[in-house]
């Protein structure tokens, strides 16, 4: 491997035999006249970035055998980003001793597998007739290191500065790891990073590069746009160099990759350099980790969402690969689609994982949701994975604008009303409760087609969309796994965003482990807890505890067991969760959740009221008849209008989220008058 220094500097190092006019070369820049008296070493020279052709500081040291030891001159082959080894065109014996003593000494100063660029001088052009270019060119062919080679004199003041630019093009845009001089061919590495190049630019998915994207990738690339002639002679070049270089008038892959290889065979690295540094690659031709990873503060109690614009440039990527156009990426369209990336973010853990077709395959609303766990989870894996698809080049300068950091999960407590679209719920029980049946029955509708083998799939979070008062939230379920009943929970185990607690109402032995849980854990914390009951469709044993579950709910002031069963798979759980989740600590904003029972009650009652029962005092709304179905939806909550106090609660919680909910809004559109008119 070749090691260009990617420090903002370069300093170059002159070597070669005494006399060869190492000294002279510096001197001649330096004074733009060939000095007549040379000494032996010329002060080390700093040439200021806006002076030099690639505007880098740079600096030139010079090396004299009679001043300097061996040990020194290691040390500065070690020191300088590039070493011009300088021979006489007229001393054969210089030039026999760049093979047989400077390039391995410059070899041998380096660790293993590390080598310095090189460019190769022939100076004194002035007292021969012949040139030492091919005999040059062999030793290129054996030494990748060497970049380029020049020949110059001092004396006429030929090619001087010539020989500081190519030194610093191979510091700063080596050929070596972009093209093989022996293969005559863009090297592997430099292949692969253009070919996902091509596929990024390839918006609409083609195969081709249209004027279109052209045009696009142009102006992300150099900031300009392709002037309409200049891509005509681009097309021009390739229809007569290369077949299959353009089809339908758009170029090709192979027409791409062959650009570029003329490019570098004419000198003009920088231009391909400049297209691998734009899409995030590095010196060693890998994405580079600022590229990949750019630095995200994500407080403690904060998590990490898709932003809206992270949704559309995914939902966008999704219609560009869903080729046949159904609604769902098949394994073929799903693997093209990562094609540009290393490897495929997620295997085939999907199917536990997001709701799929009734094929296996991802639907946009499984597709965005899988994105939005990886986001929660695991967000270097999402802002390394929308760069190698591209978010930087399309959309912006880094992934950080597809990623929202919420707030910190303490001022949702204290508001009393969290702002995240991504809840994270931990489903917790003993060994066989049926926490992983409840998961999947989350993301799949017929539980029916699922085996007992489907259940022990080590898969530990499912997502799904749910509403929650109209509005879309995505709620990641967490299987938190057991693995012996008295083994303590880890933090992580317990912080989320509302906790399900779950017990076999047909093992007397199963609500033990939750109760314990739930007093050494959840009982003293702010997180919202759901105790639910499985497996309702069997026969409800008494539980060996000293309280059964309700009486549990009632003294611990916790909701009343929920009932499941994955038979009947009433996904209302799921929402009622998401909505605990959404208003933690807020008891009256989970009472609206049923929506059927807000139709219910709108149209089983006068509107009048409704509206009273909803913001009127609580001594005055016991006046009215209650709609028929109130009670026990209350009850059921655990929110009885004997207690005064979670009645005015109620009343000023649900006045706020009238104003979310568009039922309310409907009520107070009709009928403000009537409403205010009776408060
Ligand atoms: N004809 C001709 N003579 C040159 C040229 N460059 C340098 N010389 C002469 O070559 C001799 C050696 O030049 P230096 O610049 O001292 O060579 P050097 O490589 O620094 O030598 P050391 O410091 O001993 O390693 C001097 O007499 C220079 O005048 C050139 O381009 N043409
Ligand atoms: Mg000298």
């Amino acid at each position: 491997m070749v090691v260009w220094s990617n420090s903002r500097l370069v300093r170059i190092l002159l070597v070669g035999d005494q006399g060869v006019g190492k000294t002279s070369l510096i001197l001649t820049l330096v004074s733009e006249e060939f000095p007549e008296d040379v000494p032996p070493k010329a002060e080390e020279i700093t040439i200021p970035a806006d002076v030099t052709p690639e505007q880098v500081p740079t600096n030139i040291v010079d090396y004299s055998a009679i001043e300097q030891t061996d040990d020194t001159l290691t040390e500065e082959i070690a020191r300088a980003s590039v070493i011009c080894v300088v021979y006489s065109v007229e001393d054969e014996g210089t030039i026999e001793r760049i093979t047989s003593h400077w390039l391995p000494l410059i070899r041998d100063s380096m660790p293993m597998d590390q080598k310095k660029p090189v460019v190769l001088v022939g100076n004194k052009v002035d007292l021969v007739d012949f040139s030492t270019i091919d005999l040059v060119l062999s030793i290129m062919e054996e030494y990748p290191e060497v970049e380029s080679c020049v020949e110059c004199s001092a004396k006429m003041l030929h090619n001087i500065s010539e020989i500081f630019y190519y030194a610093q093009k191979a510091v700063l845009h080596p050929t070596t790891p972009l093209y093989s001089t022996e293969e005559q061919d863009l090297t592997n590495d430099c292949k692969k990073a253009l070919v996902r190049i091509f596929k990024v630019c390839d918006i609409d998915g083609d195969g081709l590069l249209n004027d279109y994207e052209l045009n696009h990738f142009q102006r992300r690339c150099f900031n300009a746009p392709l002037q309409p002639q200049v891509l005509d002679e681009v097309k021009a070049v390739l229809i007569k160099n290369i077949p299959d270089g353009i089809r339908h008038d758009a170029v090709t892959l192979k027409g791409f990759l062959y650009l570029h290889c003329l490019f570098i065979q004419r000198g003009r690295n920088e231009t391909t350099w400049a297209v691998l540094r734009r899409f995030g690659y590095n010196e060693h031709l890998e994405m580079s980790k600022e590229y990949l990873h750019p630095p995200v503060k994500v407080p403690p109690g904060s998590s990490t969402e898709l932003s809206h614009r992270g949704q559309q440039f995914l939902t966008a990527l999704f219609d560009r690969a869903d080729r046949d156009g159904d609604g769902a990426l098949s394994p073929e369209e799903f693997k093209n689609l990562f094609s540009a990336c290393p490897s495929l973010p997620w295997m085939s853990d999907i199917k536990w994982t997001v709701s799929t077709n009734e094929n296996g395959f991802l639907t946009l609303h499984g597709w965005i949701s899988r994105w939005a766990l990886m986001t929660l989870v695991d967000l270097p894996k999402t802002l390394e994975y929308l760069a190698y698809l591209g978010f930087n080049v399309h959309e912006n300068e880094s992934q950080l604008a597809a990623i929202h950091v919420t707030r910190e999960r303490r001022l949702d407590f204290a508001k009393k009303q969290s702002s995240r679209s991504v809840y994270v719920c931990h489903v917790i029980g003993q060994k066989g409760a049926g926490k992983t049946a409840l998961c999947r029955a989350f993301i799949y509708e017929d539980m029916k087609k699922i085996t007992e083998k489907d259940l022990r799939g080590g898969v530990q979070h499912c997502i799904n969309v749910v509403q929650v008062y109209g509005q879309e939230k995505h709620l990641v379920l967490r299987d938190i796994d057991v693995r012996q009943v008295l083994d303590p929970l880890q933090p992580n185990e317990v912080h989320c965003d509302v906790c399900c607690l779950v017990y076999d109402i047909g093992n007397p032995s199963s609500f033990e482990y939750i109760a314990r849980i739930y007093i050494k854990y959840f009982a003293e914390s702010k997180i919202p807890v759901l105790i639910v009951g499985t497996k309702a469709d069997l026969l409800e044993v008494p539980q060996n505890y000293l309280l059964q579950p309700t009486e549990f709910c009632s003294k611990y002031k916790v909701l009343p067991p929920q009932f499941f069963s994955v038979r009947d798979n009433k996904k209302d759980l799921f929402t009622k969760l998401a909505t605990m989740a959404a208003f933690p600590r807020f008891q009256a904003a989970w009472i609206l959740f049923y929506k059927h029972r807000l139709v219910q009650l709108w149209e089983t009652t006068p509107l009048r009221r409704v509206v009273n029962f909803l913001f009127m005092s609580p001594k005055t709304q016991m006046s009215w008849p209650r709609p028929f179905n109130v009670d026990r939806h209350l009850k059921h909550f655990g929110l009885t209008p004997g207690d005064p106090l979670m009645w005015w609660k109620a009343g000023l919680g649900i006045a706020a989220i009238t104003v979310v909910g568009w039922y309310m809004v409907r009520a107070f559109q009709r009928n403000q008058t009537t409403s205010y008119s009776s408060r």
